[in-house]
């Protein structure tokens, strides 16, 4: 087909189509095709070579365009990369599925580099029967699939004293939500035989940190999975392939990754994960402990500091994640006035418990700075709660467990910035 022939007849149809949707000139269809948009006259190189064969790359990866989808990290934040953190891109995402490359990473000394074949999972303690598995014996027992996010508790946690690193990635990123395969822990301890006094579990990681955590028997016996694969590959090293604990709902602390024992116990182990760190230190010096659940929250994901408005004024979508360590997800709210109307946002995709939840509010932007809030309504019937109110609870010294209401500021210009209304 040449240029000549085909063009004028493309223009002549786009500029019809655009009359008929009536729609098309807020998003600038109709007037690009007028202008004779070089994207579409011009015939592009991909239409004139061949591109690459099957098997040119026997595994995928996404397009070059998109190579700013990626995990970020705050250099600042941490003095070593072996123990920090980084940040899912969750701006440039949407449904309610975290791609396994931009899953956010917590490491204590590293991700472990495990050989499958020399890894075991081993069951002691308070037990009938002591056990060691390789990772062949665990594919002969019954698998299950759920979807469950993950957060780390200091997610937000930056954010306690006030409005601090501008991006929905740096405030909200420490959060994943993948489907996973897995065991039923409840299986794997009922192998074992669990004494009367085994009141707690101890799951022990196999990298250099040795992560342990103080697990409650009734958790462990609910809904934990001994899981080897997400979203429906084998666990990526950095999230603690080939064996990793789900324990759905939890702070993210207790999913321990390269997972190498399992002990049962009578008492909590009082670990440094569940002294030092990860509890929260109220204003009379007193520190809540166990701490466990992930309450509800939510975040507007776009725009926001690192996606900001670009189009002007007219259609936009503003959209985001809602989440709750104690069930689904039933309704978000939204406002873009800094509070002062509130919107029922419209969710889609799956609602799953413990899992992701996504939010859309679609509204015609007048060109004016905005407010933009959410606020998420779990199925307990627990409400988000603002910043102040978090505050007035838990005083100012805490640094996890921070699920207050998250505010952007959007200028003329559609840039948006991370603001707190006082
Ligand atoms: N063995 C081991 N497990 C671990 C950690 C670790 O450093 N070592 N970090 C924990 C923390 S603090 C979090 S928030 C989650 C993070 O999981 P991810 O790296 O898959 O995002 O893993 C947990 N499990
Ligand atoms: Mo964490």
């Amino acid at each position: 087909m040449s240029r000549e022939r085909s063009a004028p007849a493309t223009r002549r149809g786009f500029l019809k189509a655009g009359l008929a949707a009536g729609g098309a000139v807020a998003t600038g269809g109709a007037a690009r095709a007028a202008a004779g948009d070089p994207a579409i006259t011009e015939i592009q190189p991909w239409m004139q070579e061949l591109g690459p064969g099957v098997d040119e790359f026997p595994y995928g990866m996404p397009s070059p365009y998109e190579s700013h989808v990626r995990r970020r990290n705050v250099e600042w934040l941490t003095a070593d990369p072996v123990s920090s953190i980084n940040f899912t891109p969750i701006h440039e995402l949407d449904g309610i599925i975290t791609p396994n490359g931009v899953c956010f990473e917590r490491h204590h000394a590293g991700a472990a580099q495990v050989d499958p074949a020399k890894h075991r999972l081993m069951i002691n303690g308070l037990v009938d029967k002591p056990l060691v598995f390789t990772m062949k014996d665990l594919m002969r027992f019954p698998r299950e699939n759920h979807v469950y996010f993950c957060e780390c508790a200091a997610n937000s946690g930056m954010e306690w004293r006030g409005a601090q690193l501008n991006g929905a990635q740096f405030t909200h990123g420490m959060i994943h939500n993948v489907m996973y395969t897995g065991i039923p822990l409840r299986l794997l301890l009922e192998e074992a035989g669990v004494k009367t006094n085994g009141k707690w579990v101890m799951p022990e990681g196999a990298d250099a940190s040795g992560m342990t955590r103080s697990v409650p028997m009734e958790k462990a016996m609910d809904d934990c999975l001994v899981a080897f694969k997400m979203n429906g590959e084998a666990l990526r090293v950095e999230q603690g392939y080939p064996l990793r604990l789900v324990v759905p709902g939890w702070e993210g602390n207790m999913w321990v990754k390269w997972l190498r024992r399992l002990e049962v116990g009578d008492e909590p182990w009082h670990h440094r994960e569940e002294t030092s760190k990860y509890t929260d230190l109220m204003a009379d010096g007193k520190a809540r402990r166990f701490t466990w659940e992930m309450d509800a929250k939510s975040v507007i994901t776009n725009p926001s500091p690192q996606a900001p408005l670009t189009h002007g004024k007219g259609r936009t979508v503003l959209t985001g994640i809602a989440w709750s360590g104690r069930g689904t997800i039933p309704r978000v709210d939204v406002t873009i006035d800094g509070g002062k109307n509130w919107h029922e946002a419209r969710m889609s995709g799956p609602s799953l418990s413990k899992s992701m939840h996504r939010f859309y509010f679609e509204f015609e932007w007048d060109g004016t700075p905005l407010l933009l809030q959410s606020r998420a309504h779990d199925s307990t019937g627990y409400v988000q709660p603002t910043k102040d109110e978090l505050r007035k609870i838990r005083g100012e010294n805490s640094i996890y467990h921070n699920n207050g209401i998250q505010t952007w500021y959007i200028n003329e210009k559609g840039e948006a910035e991370n603001v707190e209304i006082s």
